[in-house]
This record gives structure tokens, C-alpha cells and sequence, in this order.
């Protein structure tokens, strides 16, 4: 398959576009899922086990399909990028899904969310596969090696936030405790952090349009979530700790 380079800029700048937009609305407004799901009963739901499963995955079907058609094994640096983001997608959509205690999900984030993780798989791995060239000197460069550094940390932080938040509840209970440790004595939405450390660092390590424009686009949906989730926090729990941030420690 021939790079499609005007598919992978316009992709990539809707991404950006649609970053800006979900900012503005989700600043006012929240991602009708988890604590403010629409209980009105107008949308169907779906287990949460299931929906983070058939929402995600995507994300790690599209590349490995595409990696499996694609002729040739060259170019080891593209492939190792696309391994980092199958990986990602991986946990998220196999070991996360099956772990979480999450309460029901509405069946039509959940499709739109699928739809949303189909388009940036084939971007990712198209644009890494397809179009990117890594010279030979590429894996002696600062910003791979940085780059995958604070992708790791990041993940680690992100994995080790949802293990917390699991901790907060025995099964079947679907009530909000104030998380404590890790870096949840620092900001409310750790677990937003280190997702955003995590593809901020994948776009500084491939250092491209189309993963600085999902680290954007992570950065602007889960940003304000993060926002919303520590105002809830604070008019819940009257012992949530003052000098706890919403997504920066020390800073925001
Ligand atoms: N999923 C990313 N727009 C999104 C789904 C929704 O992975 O149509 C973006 C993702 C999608 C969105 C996705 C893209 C844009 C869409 C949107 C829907 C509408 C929008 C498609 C794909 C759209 C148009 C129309 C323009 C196209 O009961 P509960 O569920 O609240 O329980 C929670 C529990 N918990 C607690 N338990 C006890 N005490 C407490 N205090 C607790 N606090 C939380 O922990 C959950 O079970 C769990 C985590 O909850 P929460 O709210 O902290 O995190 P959550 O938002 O559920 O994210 C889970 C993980 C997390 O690691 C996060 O970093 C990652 O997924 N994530 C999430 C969203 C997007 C994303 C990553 C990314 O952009 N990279």
C-alpha cells in the first residue's frame, strides 16, 4: 500500500480540530460516561467489561491486521512503534476491560468510541508502516530513546491509577471513595496523567504530525474530565485534601 499522505494530514488535523472542540464542550459539559453517565434510561447500556473490550480493541486489530498485509519486514524502527501502541492497546482493551468494576456504559459512546479507536489504529499504523522513514542512526536519537523513557513512565503511572481506583471497591459496588496513594496524593485525575505522559512521550519518540495530534487529542478529552472529576471531589467529600490538583501535580 502507497503512503496516502493527504488522508494522513487531513486525519491528523481533524484529530487536532476535534481536540479543540470536545475541549470547548467538555469544559462546559461532561463525557456522558462512568460517574456522569445520562440516568434518564433514553440510551442502552452495555456491562463495562464488554464495552471497554469491544470499544478499544479496535485499536489493536487494525494495526496488527495492517502489519499482517503489509509486505516486508524492513524498517524495524516503524515496527517498534507500532508494537509500543499494540501494547498500549493490549492492556487497555484485554487486561484493563476484563479487570474493571466500572458500572454499565452507554451503548452509543461505546460505538462511537470504537469507531473513534478504528480511525486513529489505521492512522498510527498506516502513517508508521507507510509513510514514515527512520534513518539508521534513529535508535541512537535522543528523542527515541527519551521518548519511550517517559512513554514507559507514563504507562506505569496509568496502570498502576486504575489499579487504585479498582482497589476503592469490592465487586458489585459502583460508590466513589477518594483515591489515595501513588500519585493520586497529588492530583485527582492520576490516571488521566500518566496517559497523557504516555502519548505525549509516543509522539516525542516518532516525533510525527499523527501522534502529536492523538497526544493533543488525549490531552484535550481527558483533560477536562480530570477538571470535573476533582470538582466532584471536592463538593462530595468534605476531608478531600486542599492541596490536591486536578491533573498537574503542583500546578492545575
Ligand atoms: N475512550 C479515549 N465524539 C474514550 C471513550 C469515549 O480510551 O463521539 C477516548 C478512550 C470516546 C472517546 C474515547 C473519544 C471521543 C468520543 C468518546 C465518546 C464520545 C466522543 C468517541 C475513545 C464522540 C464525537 C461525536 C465528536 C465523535 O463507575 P465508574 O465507571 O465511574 O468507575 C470508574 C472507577 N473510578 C472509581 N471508583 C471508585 N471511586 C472513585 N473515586 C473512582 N473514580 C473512578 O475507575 C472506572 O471504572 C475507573 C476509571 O474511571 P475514570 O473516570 O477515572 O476513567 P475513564 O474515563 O473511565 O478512563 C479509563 C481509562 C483511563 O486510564 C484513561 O486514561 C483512559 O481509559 N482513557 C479514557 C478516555 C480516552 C483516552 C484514554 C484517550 O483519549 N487516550
Amino acid at each position: 500500500m502507497q503512503c496516502q499522505e493527504l488522508l494522513v494530514q487531513g486525519l491528523s488535523v481533524a484529530m487536532i480540530l476535534g481536540g479543540v472542540l470536545h475541549f470547548i464542550c467538555l469544559m462546559k459539559s461532561h463525557a456522558a460516561y462512568g460517574r456522569y453517565v445520562d440516568t434518564s434510561g433514553s440510551s442502552m447500556m452495555v456491562p463495562a467489561r464488554l464495552a471497554w473490550l469491544l470499544q478499544e480493541l479496535p485499536a489493536l486489530l487494525v494495526p496488527l491486521l495492517l502489519m499482517l498485509t503489509t509486505d516486508g519486514n524492513d524498517g524495524i524502527g516503524r515496527h517498534l512503534m507500532l508494537w509500543t501502541f499494540c501494547l498500549h492497546y493490549f492492556q487497555r482493551s484485554c487486561i484493563y476491560s476484563l479487570l474493571t468494576k466500572g458500572r454499565p456504559y452507554p451503548l452509543n459512546i461505546m460505538l462511537s468510541g470504537a469507531v473513534f479507536c478504528s480511525i486513529n489504529g489505521f492512522l498510527q499504523a498506516h502513517y508508521l508502516l507507510h509513510c514514515a522513514t527512520y534513518h539508521s542512526t534513529w535508535f541512537s536519537d535522543a528523542c527515541l530513546l527519551a521518548g519511550l523513557i517517559i512513554f514507559f513512565i507514563g504507562m506505569g503511572i496509568n496502570i498502576h491509577s486504575d489499579y487504585i481506583l479498582r482497589s476503592l471497591r469490592k465487586p458489585g459496588d459502583i460508590s466513589y471513595k477518594i483515591p489515595r496513594g501513588g500519585l493520586f496524593e497529588y492530583v485527582s485525575g492520576a490516571n488521566f496523567f500518566g496517559e497523557i505522559v504516555e502519548w505525549l512521550g509516543y509522539a516525542v519518540a516518532t516525533w510525527s504530525l499523527p501522534t502529536f495530534a492523538f497526544a493533543f487529542f488525549t490531552i484535550c478529552f481527558i483533560g477536562p474530565r480530570a477538571y470535573h472529576h476533582h470538582r466532584f471531589y471536592k463538593e462530595k467529600f468534605k476531608d478531600f485534601p486542599r492541596s490536591r490538583k486536578s491533573l498537574i501535580p503542583f500546578i492545575f
